[in-house]
C-alpha cells in the first residue's frame, strides 16, 4: 500500500510529465491535472475531498483519479498511454492504459453528479472511451464513427453527462477494438448512490478481468489473438500478484467485477456464501438475490456480490476455469501420466538442457521445480503457502477473514493462525 503523500507525489509528477510530448500545453493549461501512477500497489481508498459524500472503493493494485470540482461539474482527466505494468514480481508487460497503468485509474463518483470526463490520447492512432452501463446521451457513448469522431493521437474530447442511477460499470475504448482491449485499455466506474448510507457496505472492493497473449520471454502482448490467451489476469494482475483481499471477523464486504476478456469466468469464494447484488443494469431487489459460492461472469458483465465474512481463515478466490488458475504454459502437452520416460528425459535432456517433460505423476511437480525460464516470464504453476506450495497462477487470490483486523485496515495480516486440532492429517 502507497501512502497519501507518495500518492500525491505520483499526481505532480504527472502533472509535469504531461506537459512534454504530443499535447501542446496552452491546451491543457485550462484543463484539471492527469495524474500518472507508477506503481501497481494498492492505494489507500480517499475519502472524497470535494462534491457528495461516499464510501470510496478499493481496486485491487489500483487507485482512483482525483478530480476537480469547476462550476458545479466534477471534472477528471484521463490519458490515454502506452504503459508498463508489473504484472506479478518477475513479469512486466508493455500494454496500452491510461494514467501510467493498466487498467485505468477506477473513477468515482455519486448518483446526480454532473461529470465532465477529459480524454487526452497519447497513443499512436486514434481512440474513444465508451461509458460500459451509463445512461447518457448518445453522443457521449463513445462508440468511435457512430456517436462522436475518433479523438486523434495528440487531442483531448471532454464527455459531459449527469449520472442518473448508482452501480457498477467500466470504462473501454470503442475504437479499434481489438487492438485497444487486448493492449489493455480499461478502467472501473463505481457509481455511488445519492444517500451513501444505502447499501452501505464495510469494505468495497473492485477489478476488472482481462487476458493477455504474452509469450515467453518477450514483453507486448499479441493482438490477433481470438481465445487461446495465456495470461488470465485481475486488474491486469497475476497470483502472486494479485492483493488479497482482507477482511474483518463478521464485515460487509462487496467485491466489484468486470469482464473484459473473450470468454466467461465463473468466480469461486471458499468458505462462505455470497449473493449478487448489483449486475451492470442496477442493483438487485433483495428478495430476487439467492445465496451462491460460484458466479459466472459472462463476457462483457459486470457483477458486485456481497457477502458477510464470517468465516476466520485464509480461503481461495479464484476463477474456477482451471487454465485460467495458471501462468503462461504450452498446452499442447501429452497426458503422460503413468509413463515411464527416463530413458526419454535422458536423451533430450543432452539436446535440450533444462528441457521437462510432464511428469509420469502428474504436473504437481512444477509447482516446486526450480526450472529455468526465460527472462520475463513466470512460473505455469507457482506461489508459496504456508504448508507448502500453492500451485497456482492468473486468476487466483486469497480472501483473508481476521478476527481483529481493524476497519479500514487493508494491511496484509500474514497467514491464518490455525487453531490446534482443526487442519486436515495424516493418519
Ligand atoms: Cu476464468
Amino acid at each position: 500500500m502507497t501512502n497519501r503523500r507518495e500518492f500525491l507525489k505520483g499526481a505532480s509528477a504527472s502533472a509535469a510529465a504531461l506537459g512534454a510530448g504530443l499535447v501542446s500545453k496552452a491546451a491543457l493549461a485550462a484543463l484539471p491535472e492527469s495524474p500518472v501512477m507508477e506503481s501497481a500497489a494498492m492505494q489507500v481508498p480517499l475519502e472524497p475531498s470535494s462534491g457528495r459524500h461516499y464510501n470510496p472503493v478499493v481496486t485491487l493494485n489500483g487507485w482512483s483519479l482525483p478530480w476537480r470540482m469547476k462550476d458545479g461539474w466534477k471534472e477528471f482527466h484521463l490519458t490515454a498511454e502506452a504503459v508498463e505494468r508489473e504484472l506479478a514480481p518477475g513479469m512486466t508487460a508493455r500494454l496500452w492504459g491510461y494514467n501510467g497503468q493498466s487498467p485505468g485509474p477506477t473513477i468515482e463518483c455519486v448518483e446526480g453528479d454532473k461529470v465532465r470526463i477529459y480524454v487526452t490520447n497519447r497513443l499512436p492512432e486514434h481512440t474513444t472511451i465508451h461509458w460500459h452501463g451509463i445512461f447518457l446521451p448518445a453522443g457521449m457513448d463513445g462508440v468511435g464513427g457512430l456517436n462522436q469522431p475518433q479523438i486523434p493521437p495528440g487531442k483531448t474530447f471532454a464527455y459531459e453527462f449527469e449520472l442518473k442511477q448508482s452501480g457498477t460499470f467500466m470504462y473501454h475504448p470503442h475504437a479499434d477494438e481489438m487492438v485497444q482491449m487486448a493492449m489493455g485499455m480499461m478502467g472501473s466506474l463505481v457509481v455511488h448512490p445519492k444517500n451513501s448510507e444505502q447499501y452501505k457496505v464495510d469494505r468495497d472492493f473492485c477489478f476488472l478481468m482481462s487476458s493477455y497473449d504474452i509469450e515467453p520471454g518477450t514483453m507486448t502482448a499479441r493482438i490477433n489473438t481470438m481465445l487461446d490467451f495465456n495470461i488470465w489476469t485481475w486488474n491486469s494482475r497475476v497470483f502472486p500478484g494479485i492483493d488479497h483481499l482482507v477482511a474483518g471477523l463478521n464485515e460487509k464486504v462487496r467485491v466489484r467485477m468486470g469482464n473484459l476478456t473473450m470468454t466467461n469466468h465463473p468466480i469461486h469464494v471458499h468458505g462462505l456464501k455470497f449473493e449478487v447484488a448489483c449486475t451492470d443494469g442496477g442493483w438487485v431487489p433483495k428478495e430476487a438475490r439467492w445465496p451462491e459460492v460460484t458466479s459466472d461472469i459472462a463476457i462483457g458483465q459486470m457483477r458486485a456480490i456481497e457477502f458477510i465474512a464470517d468465516a476466520p481463515g485464509d480461503w481461495a478466490m479464484h476463477c474456477h476455469k482451471s487454465h485460467h488458475t495458471m501462468n503462461p504454459m504450452g498446452h499442447n502437452v501429452p497426458n503422460m501420466i503413468g509413463v515411464d520416460q527416463r530413458r526419454v528425459q535422458d536423451r533430450l535432456g543432452k539436446l535440450l538442457p533444462g528441457y521437462m517433460i510432464m511428469g509420469e505423476r502428474g504436473m504437481a511437480d512444477m509447482g516446486e521445480m526450480v526450472m529455468q525460464l526465460p527472462d520475463n516470464t513466470l512460473p505455469m504453476m507457482t506461489g508459496e503457502g504456508p504448508f507448502g506450495p500453492i500451485e497456482m497462477g492468473g486468476m487466483f487470490t486469497v480472501l483473508k477473514v481476521r478476527k481483529g483486523q481493524k476497519p479500514g485496515d487493508y494491511a496484509d495480516p500474514g497467514w491464518y493462525q490455525y487453531p490446534k486440532g482443526t487442519v486436515a492429517y495424516e493418519v
